[in-house]
């Protein structure tokens, strides 16, 4: 279906192996004479772009981190003259300077006919009504998935984020068909659709599309019970470009399509940087193929996941992301991600996906405390239940012994955005 509106998903293996070791050719050439940080990272190990002949050499090139980007902060980076670009987004940064990305008007584009792209892939058809609630601002997911929605040739409501009454009555009264968030805001929307008595099934919405931080596949399973749609992955980061990186096909539903013809990935050990074979496990990495004010060479996102085969198209998939590598915990020496935890929770029908993890240190020990809610009110015996049955599937899956706290609908607080699912009060 996606590929008759886009029959670039339709080309052969060699076809897009052809193309991308053309466009990485150029794109070499353009982050080499274009960027100065990264030429100087070049001449440090002695690679040129004319070394570039087929793909197995890019292994030879530099990485670029997210480090090299903030200390290029706020304009080093682009490979054009900063009047060529047309807008400029940042990442927040949680601490220091954010990382600042530039488009020039090709690449805005390229981002919207991407993003268009995923949409379709993910089941939105023009004329439908999409309700775009990512934030509008420096974030990407706001303008990125709106200029899609706009080129695919959809009505757009540019709600952005918050205001959960309002979400839910213009996605009722306005009738729209598809909408994007980040997953954990969905279920909010879903709890407030709940609490105005409206069933979600007896509105137009039939497919949304979800990104921006990492969730399981209980999730999908929760939300697409809960509101009766399809729930697609929709994956991006700011510094490859935004939303539209790649996409599930809402027919599969079995991992994101990596927009192979403009961002070539590679897995990487994330201790060594050495690549690993597809199927391995490991840190993602981009090359971008097109961009323009902004290339990103092997680009080291810290997202964890592994690439598996095309199944709607040639281009390769990746796997849900686990985590990143920067997300991971350490408690007591056990290695944790919150998706592990999430995944445990949403095993028990009586829990919701609203959740946080909090650590804290007496002595020399971590404290680990899951605070969970329940669907619904719970007397204290199933309360009980619960938290003990979490507890002990959670030392089972990873030795950890945690304190869980279930607790009541509405008690932990909502984000309208990514969700903060960690607080970690250790001393530093
Ligand atoms: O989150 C872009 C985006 C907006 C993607 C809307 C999808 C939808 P950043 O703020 O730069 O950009 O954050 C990028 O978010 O490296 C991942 O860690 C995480 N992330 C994004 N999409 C997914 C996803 C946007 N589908 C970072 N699953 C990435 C898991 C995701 N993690």
């Amino acid at each position: 279906m996606t590929a008759k509106l886009f029959p670039e998903v339709n080309v052969s293996l060699d076809e897009l192996r052809a193309l991308q070791v053309k466009r990485l050719r150029e794109t070499l050439h353009r982050a080499y004479d274009g960027q100065a940080p990264y030429r100087a990272k070049c001449v440090a190990v002695g690679v040129h772009p004319d070394d570039f002949r087929s793909l197995d050499d890019l292994a030879r090139f530099p990485f670029t981190s997210k480090e090299d980007l903030r200390d290029a902060y706020p304009f080093g980076m682009l490979a054009i003259p900063r009047e060529r670009c047309v807008r400029l987004h940042a990442s927040s940064g949680t601490t220091g300077r954010p990382t600042v990305v530039g488009y020039s008007a090709r690449d805005i584009d390229t981002w919207s006919d991407l993003m268009a792209r995923s949409l379709h892939a993910g089941g939105a058809r023009p004329g439908d009504i999409i309700h775009n609630a990512f934030g509008y601002g420096l974030f990407t997911g706001g303008l990125g998935a709106h200029y899609g929605a706009e080129r695919l040739g959809c009505t757009v409501v540019p709600m952005s984020g918050g205001f959960g009454e309002r979400q839910v009555q213009l996605i009722s009264e306005f009738g729209a068909r598809v909408v994007l968030m980040t997953p954990s805001y969905m279920l909010a929307v879903a709890d407030e659709f709940e609490r105005q008595g409206i069933d979600p099934r007896t509105t137009a919405m039939r497919v949304g599309l979800f990104g921006a931080e990492p969730w399981t596949e209980g999730m999908r399973a929760e939300i697409e019970r809960r509101l009766g749609i399809d729930a697609v992955d929709l994956y991006g980061l700011s510094e490859v470009m935004g939303p539209g990186v790649a996409c599930e096909f809402v027919e599969t539903k079995d991992g994101p399509t990596i927009w192979e013809d403009h961002f070539y990935p590679e897995i990487v050990d994330p201790e060594t940087g050495a690549p690993v074979p597809d199927g391995a496990p490991g840190e993602l990495v981009f090359t971008t193929l097109t961009k323009e004010a902004m290339p990103v060479i092997r680009y080291r996102t810290r997202d964890l996941t592994r690439l598996m085969p095309g199944s709607a198209s040639v281009m390769r998939r990746m796997a849900k992301i686990t985590g990143r590598s920067d997300d991971m915990l350490i408690v007591r020496g056990v290695n944790l991600f919150p998706s592990q935890v999430e995944e445990q929770i949403l095993r028990d029908p009586a829990l919701s996906g609203h959740y946080v993890i909090e650590l804290t240190r007496t002595g020399a020990l971590d404290d680990l405390l899951v605070r969970v809610e329940a669907r619904v009110v719970l007397d204290g015996a199933a309360a009980g239940r619960s938290s003990a049955e979490l507890g002990r599937r959670l030392k089972g899956m990873c030795g950890l012994s945690a304190a869980v706290e279930v607790a009541s609908p509405g008690a932990i607080e909502r984000s309208m955005g990514k969700a903060r699912r960690v607080i970690d009060r250790r001393p530093r």
